[in-house]
């Protein structure tokens, strides 16, 4: 089972309603669809989404770091030889989508030669995730009929709010608008991807203590290192680490080092593989975790949900898997559908995905 050859295909689908954050906006999902191709003819798909203002990585980069530095290093590996695989692409430092992609799409190899889903394979817990929505920023109203929408059509109940802006007491009120609106039955939880300092963080955060958040997600950098430790300290919530642990190594620091008391699993970024070290070091040390979205498209999704359903720590919580709902398009030659608040993994061998050619034809940018 050798891989013959790794295509990093870019392509770019537009949103019909962007997302902004603290740290950026996205206008159009401008990924790179990974696949990784083998001796026998199997072909293992995964994606990778670009987030320049979060690690750097850019479409251009990650098919370049593809074409030119992994997959020279992969080809003629056996799809089984993981570890091999995992040393050779962590020579290089950083990239982390890239390099989730093409560890997914191995395993989506894997999965298919042993002829069983890879959620199983993985862990095989539930067949479903609770879903949880994030509303990005707009106008207070905005957000509150977004929100009243989402729970209506998709049956969500969990939605984590993006915050950051100033003043912080814009938030404040748009959170405080949501909570009256959606009501007791509904979980909220914020991310701030690092728009506060922690001052402003926790006086953001006294003034909402009555709005009964979950979780405080990256609410100030944690390059401010003692600004952040204090700040968590008189947290009376998780406080998430999403952009401060993107590896296993950093989900140490953050965590031994006061910065961070939960964490955001991404398979977008930590892939199966250190997504599952991920998850094995905050169960070891009883640390709540969250499944995360890095704005991922179908692809990407359906990687998560086959991750964190995989699991009984990440389902404990709604996992982030409903980005894709405000794309224009995809990919899958069948879109995945979120029902009752939940979303299914997906039934087949491997990853169970098909991409459909047209429309690959239509949104790839190298054709
Ligand atoms: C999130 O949880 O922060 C936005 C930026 C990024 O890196 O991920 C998304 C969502
Ligand atoms: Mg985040």
């Amino acid at each position: 089972m050798k891989i013959t050859k790794v295509e990093a295909v870019p392509f770019a689908i537009p949103f019909r309603k962007s997302l902004t954050f603290a740290s950026g906006e996205v206008h159009v999902a401008d990924h790179v669809l990974v696949r990784v191709h083998t001796d026998e003819g199997l072909i293992g798909t995964a994606e990778a989404p670009p987030r320049p203002y979060t690690y750097g990585e850019t479409q251009e980069s990650i098919v370049a770091v593809i074409g030119k530095v992994f997959a020279p290093q992969i080809t003629g590996l056996s799809a089984l030889e993981r570890e091999v695989i995992h040393a050779r692409l962590d020579r290089t430092v950083g990239n982390p989508t890239a390099k989730a992609a093409i560890d997914m799409a191995v395993w989506d190899v894997i999965g298919q030669a042993a002829g069983m889903p890879v959620t199983e394979l993985l862990g095989g817990w539930s067949d479903r995730m609770r879903v949880s929505h994030m509303v990005g920023f707009a106008p207070t109203e905005q957000m509150v009929a977004e929100a009243e929408r989402v729970r209506d059509t998709y049956g969500i109940t969990t939605f984590k709010v993006k915050v950051g802006r100033r003043p912080y007491r814009l938030d404040v009120e748009a959170c405080r608008a949501l909570r009256t609106a959606l009501g007791d039955g509904v979980e909220l939880y914020i991310d701030g991807n690092r728009g506060w300092s922690a001052s402003e963080s926790a006086r953001a955060l006294r003034e909402m203590d009555d709005l009964d958040l979950d979780l405080a997600e990256e609410l100030c950098p944690a390059d401010d290192v003692l600004g952040r430790r204090w700040l968590v300290s008189q947290t009376r919530i998780p406080f998430v680490a999403d952009e401060s642990a993107p590896t296993p190594a950093d989900v140490t620091r953050e965590l031994l080092g006061g910065s961070a008391t939960a964490i955001s699993i991404k398979t977008a970024r930590t892939g199966f593989t250190a997504s599952t070290r991920v998850l094995n070091q905050c169960e070891a040390m009883g640390v709540e975790v969250v499944i995360g979205n890095q704005i991922d498209g179908q692809i990407g999704t359906l990687c998560a949900v086959a991750f964190g359903a995989a699991h009984r720590a990440t389902t404990r919580r709604a996992g982030e898997l409903s980005n894709f709902l405000d794309m224009a398009d995809d990919l899958l030659t069948e879109p995945l559908v979120i029902e009752s608040g939940t979303l299914r993994v997906r039934e087949g061998i491997g990853l169970g995905l098909t991409i459909d050619s047209d429309k690959l034809a239509h949104f790839r940018l190298d054709r």
